[in-house]
């Protein structure tokens, strides 16, 4: 038996690898007729069947006859915790008015934080539970969570701690992200530069001290804050250690995306309205693009996010759900897959690469996690699937045979 086998605490057998590691080729990057083992919770073996020796082997083997490995996927953008819905937004924009309307208007982000406040951290983490249970069960082995709907201290913290349980109770990687600069609360309105030092002077020290969040995050838009109050908050963020994600150029371009990237920043998301320059700041700081088609579309956006420019300038693009109630209420990063290629032309290779590789840099994990790569964190996916492309066009049609998380089958 070859040394590293022996070092394995589980062999996966007659695989067909969907590496998504660039050092093994372009696209899917395949490995047909291979063998994975973990050892420790890393991906310890990648090797070829043939000639492979597992005489002596006696820890379990998975036979997977031909079946597919991807790498865990990872949803690296979502605002799953909240109160209350907004399928009265819904109506209104079936009606005729804009998301940048209603949110004027009282409904919006701000509704939602009323909610979310009017909940106990109880009730929150019940009907958080569901939602982050459905991405588990579709693949997803590592979800980033925002806060943001509580827009104050204490409920900026209550949001947190939900996640935190989240965390705990369920077998999935989460990140947890402070979005204290999502809109600015009532009780600041006129007065959001005095909302921001709030942000920085307390918000942002007591989620690092109480290690609540992994990163920070700002909604830089008209509707909520400048690219001035987001360099104050990253400023913020940098001081306490933390990772810096921005809402960019989502409704209208602000420079928010040159900004993250000055400061080098780990994503920036959205960006429908992005020009070139733009573009080429992101691709200078290797800052991830992260895309979220779900909000595109239920907004029914039309401008699409510079895609041909992202390949031009070789930006990393990432895919997310950006799971919320207002803009993309879907639990489903099939989905967001399927979308991305449908409407914005990513190619099926584009879209995995979206929600593995990509997103694992996008949550600053790119060097652990999101392929199929000897050393990197065991967490992927069984598939009972011919082809790696029916991951984004079927939704709903296949679950993963087998979810390992650290080198361990997992359920939900
Ligand atoms: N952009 C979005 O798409 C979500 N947040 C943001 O800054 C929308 C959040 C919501 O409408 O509740
Ligand atoms: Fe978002």
């Amino acid at each position: 038996m070859d040394q590293e086998i022996s070092n394995c605490d589980r062999l996966w057998t007659n695989a067909r690898l969907v590496t998504l590691d660039p050092a093994t080729g372009a696209g899917y990057a395949m490995l047909e007729h291979y063998a994975l083992g973990v050892s420790d919770g890393l991906i310890a073996v990648i090797a070829p069947m043939e000639g492979l020796d597992l005489s002596g082997f006696d820890k379990e083997v998975t036979d997977c006859r031909g079946a597919l490995i991807t790498p865990g996927f990872i949803d690296c953008h979502t605002h799953l915790v909240y109160g209350g819905n907004r399928a009265g937004d819904f109506v209104k924009r079936l009606q005729g008015m804009s998301y940048e309307q209603i949110s004027r208007t009282g409904g919006g982000i701000r509704s939602t934080m009323q909610a979310t406040r009017a909940s106990s951290e109880e009730e929150l983490f019940l009907k958080a539970r569901p939602r982050l249970l459905s991405l588990i069960a579709e693949g997803c082995t590592m979800v980033e969570i925002k806060s943001g709907y509580g827009l104050n201290v204490y409920d900026e913290l209550k949001m947190l701690r939900v996640v935190q349980r989240l965390r705990e109770e369920h077998p999935v990687r989460i990140s947890a992200t402070l979005l204290a600069a999502h809109a600015v609360p009532p009780e600041y309105l006129g007065k959001s530069d005095a909302y921001v030092d709030l942000i920085c002077t307390e918000l942002i020290p007591r989620v690092s001290i109480q290690k609540l969040a992994d990163a920070v995050d700002v909604f830089c838009e008209k509707i909520a804050f400048t690219a001035m109050q987001a360099e104050r908050l990253f400023l913020a963020a940098r001081d306490y250690g933390l990772g810096l994600k921005i809402h960019a150029e989502q409704l209208s371009d602000t420079g928010a995306a040159a900004l993250a990237a000055a400061y080098g920043a780990w994503s920036a998301d959205h960006l429908e309205q992005l020009e070139e320059e733009g573009v080429r700041a992101l691709q200078q700081a290797g800052t991830v693009a992260t895309l979220l088609p779900g909000a595109y579309y239920f907004l029914k956006e039309t401008r699409m996010p510079p895609v041909a420019l992202f390949r031009e300038y070789r930006v990393p693009m990432a895919l997310s759900t950006d799971l919320n109630p207002g803009s993309s209420p879907f639990a489903s990063i099939r989905l967001i897959m399927n979308l991305a290629c449908l409407l914005w032309g990513l190619t099926p290779e584009e879209a995995l690469a979206g929600v593995t590789r990509n997103a694992a840099r996008a949550l600053g994990w790119g060097d652990r996690l999101g392929t199929l790569t000897v050393g990197k964190e065991a967490d992927f996916l069984v598939w009972d699937l011919e082809d790696p492309a029916q991951l984004p066009s079927e939704v709903g049609l296949s679950a993963p045979l087998q979810r390992v998380l650290k080198g361990v089958v997992t359920r939900a």
